[in-house]
């Protein structure tokens, strides 16, 4: 069989991430330093270090057969390649949970314009040339793209453009530079992305344990293993607590005959809050426990 290809950002803001959630998900690589290709050690899946940017085209050229990138970069440069070959395809696999950010269109703080239509005949700096054009033909609003690599927050103040299309996620950087944000054109998180077409059988029999696998790790990590004592009177009303939790177990308690054992899978987040209201209804020697690995 042949070997399956995973790219990942070989450094930036998505590249920790990453290569954590492959390791977490039981794959090993020979590592090695500067090189872009570490080989797979334990499966037949080897891992390209590459820029974001280079994902979306490695995977429509099926070089590589999944990959992780931002959503805002994968439908950039699939666009890209469209014009090219409108046939071109990028399916999405799975959401990651990282890598949050919003592509926002900003203007100056004391500039009038208010919305997308304040652009008319206007001009726009952005990396993002495909997503921002798209955006204007969604609303019929007719407007100047200028392309730039990156510093694209300074341009306004350079003269060189009216508005800014750029990544947000925490604002400080438009603050900074004295910009507002007017409009959403696109949310983004990381994602996994798997290459067009069938692969043989055994490369998609290795692609979906991949994926069960990750989608494994996804949801371990947000679930946890709570074990309570509760009056067996208020079992309902304790069970409703527990966030996301499926049909508790519940244990007799050797020599009380009033109170029993509880132990729930909750798939949601358990807050202090949630714990509070289970000391309200009774419950007590609540232990809360991360969960390493689930397999659905
Ligand atoms: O070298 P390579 O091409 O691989 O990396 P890169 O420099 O193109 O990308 P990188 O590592 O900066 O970002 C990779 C991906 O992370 C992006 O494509 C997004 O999907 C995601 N992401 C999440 C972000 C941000 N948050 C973000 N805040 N990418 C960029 N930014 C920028 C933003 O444009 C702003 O200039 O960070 C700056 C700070 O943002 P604020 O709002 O927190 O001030
Ligand atoms: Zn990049």
């Amino acid at each position: 069989m042949n070997r399956l290809q995973i790219a990942i950002q070989k450094s930036g803001r998505l590249a920790d991430k990453s290569l954590s959630l492959l390791e977490r998900s039981g794959l090993q690589f020979a590592r090695s330093k500067d090189k872009l290709f570490w080989f797979g050690r334990n499966l037949p899946v080897d891992l390209l270090l590459v820029r974001d940017d280079d994902i979306p085209r490695l995977l429509v050229e099926n070089v590589c057969q999944l990959g992780i990138v931002g959503e805002n970069v994968a439908e950039e440069k699939l666009l890209e390649v469209q014009q090219q070959r409108p046939e071109a395809r990028l399916e999405s696999l799975l959401r990651l949970d990282f890598g949050h950010c919003r592509l926002k269109l900003a203007v100056p703080e004391d500039s009038d314009i208010d919305s997308i239509h304040g652009l008319a005949g206007r001009r726009l700096a952005t990396s993002y040339p495909q997503l921002v054009r798209r955006y204007l033909a969604e609303n019929s609003v007719e407007a100047e793209v200028v392309m730039l690599n990156g510093a694209v927050e300074i341009a306004p103040s350079l003269g060189t453009a009216d508005a800014i299309v750029d990544l947000v996620s925490t604002g400080t950087t438009l603050r900074a530079n004295h910009l507002k944000a007017v409009a959403e054109v696109m949310s983004s998180q990381a994602a996994l992305y798997r290459c067009p077409g069938r692969l043989d059988d055994a490369g998609e029999e290795l692609m979906a344990k991949l994926l069960t696998r990750i989608q494994g790790v996804q949801q371990a990590a947000e679930s946890k293993y709570v074990m309570l004592h509760a009056p067996r009177a208020r079992l309902a009303e304790i069970s409703a607590i527990l966030p996301g939790a499926e049909s508790p177990t519940v244990l007799a308690l050797e020599g009380q005959d009033d109170r029993v054992a509880i132990h729930a899978v909750c798939t949601e987040q358990v807050f202090w809050e949630h714990l509070e209201e289970l000391k309200a209804a009774g419950a007590s020697a609540v232990l809360v426990l991360p969960v390493e690995k689930m397999l659905a």
